[in-house]
């Protein structure tokens, strides 16, 4: 179970905590027991992951993952799926008691992971609930809707954790980062709005997962634009298909997608954004930033610690 849901990942989270903690120590040569700790630190999110990524397949329904089927929808484990989640998330905890007990920022930790989880969930609530027959409504879905979801559903645990428990590890305090927050909300809207796009346009051999956004009725950076970008017949004709687990109605939707350009509406938005936060994150103070910013984007030459 550990091996089918932990592994096989990009692994940018657990990788950004050693990048950020490298770029916390300004140089200087991290000690054998600082990279195991801060791997340590790494896996914990990576197990985090593990334990979202099966809960949330079984409530979006998804079929694939990392190339593979949804854990849940191996024949041998079905519903036992959800107890394998909670048991992912426990080890987070037993390795953090194992490692780092008895450090001055241990409740620190436990907290910061505690409240981040709690964000997720309630990102993952909005996210859901939102969907539910009887409350489609696709007259709620407007980009300050998707952005709260963003917010909550994915970057606390993608981009703030990961920074905020390596600058724990390094002695610093979370207090007065309003700032840094706000700039690693931006980076998780950034890379949602491209899962959006991957979900509808991937190509499943390469994402390694079916997407469902279309037939789930989500809250999509595509359906966001489609709307503002729609006269009233093409607006019916959302209205009329989204949501809906019949292959007909997904066409139709992706097809309208073509007709009002997403496609060039998400390059658009994927050139300015990556050159407006690159700008953002040069101009900050905090190296931490930097380093996250690189892994996300592919730029860190990574491994080299
Ligand atoms: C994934 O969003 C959402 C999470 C990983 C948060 C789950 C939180 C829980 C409390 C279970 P997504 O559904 O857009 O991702 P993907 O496209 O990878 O399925
Ligand atoms: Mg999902
Ligand atoms: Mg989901
Ligand atoms: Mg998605």
């Amino acid at each position: 179970m550990l091996d089918y849901n932990v592994r096989r990942g990009k692994m940018n989270r657990g990788l950004s905590v050693i990048d950020v903690f490298k770029s916390l120590k300004e140089g200087n040569e991290l000690s054998n027991d600082e990279v195991f700790l801060a791997c340590a630190l790494g896996w914990c999110i990576e197990w985090l992951q593990a334990y979202f990524l099966v809960h949330d397949d079984i409530m979006d329904q998804s079929h694939t993952r990392r190339g593979r089927p949804c854990w849940f929808r191996l024949p041998k484990v079905g519903m036992i799926a959800i107890n394998d989640g909670v048991i992912l998330r426990n080890q987070i905890f037993r390795i953090l008691k194992k490692h780092f007990k008895g450090k001055p920022y241990y409740t620190d930790l436990l907290d910061l992971f505690n409240e981040v989880e709690f964000q997720t969930a309630s990102g993952q609530m909005i996210d859901l609930i939102t969907t539910l027959e009887g409350e489609k409504d696709l007259s709620k879905y407007s980009l300050s809707t998707y952005r709260r979801i963003v917010e909550y559903k994915a970057a606390y645990y993608s981009f703030y954790l990961p920074v905020a428990s390596a600058m724990l590890m390094a002695g610093e305090n979370l207090v007065n980062h309003t700032d840094m927050k706000n700039v690693l909300v931006e980076m998780a809207i950034y890379h949602q709005v491209k899962d959006d796009f991957l979900d509808c346009f991937g190509d499943p051999e390469v994402t390694g997962k079916i997407g469902t956004d279309i037939e789930d009725f989500k809250c999509s950076w595509l359906v966001v634009k489609a709307l503002e970008r729609a006269d009233d017949s093409q607006k019916k004709l959302l209205y009329e298909n989204y949501g809906k687990a019949d292959r007909a109605c997904i066409a139709k939707v992706k097809e309208l997608y073509k007709t009002l350009d997403i496609q060039g509406a998400f390059a658009e938005f994927e050139r300015e954004n990556y050159e407006k936060i690159t700008k953002q994150v040069e101009a900050h103070r905090c190296k931490a930033v930097q380093a996250i910013w690189r892994r996300y984007t592919g730029g860190s030459r990574g491994g080299d610690l």
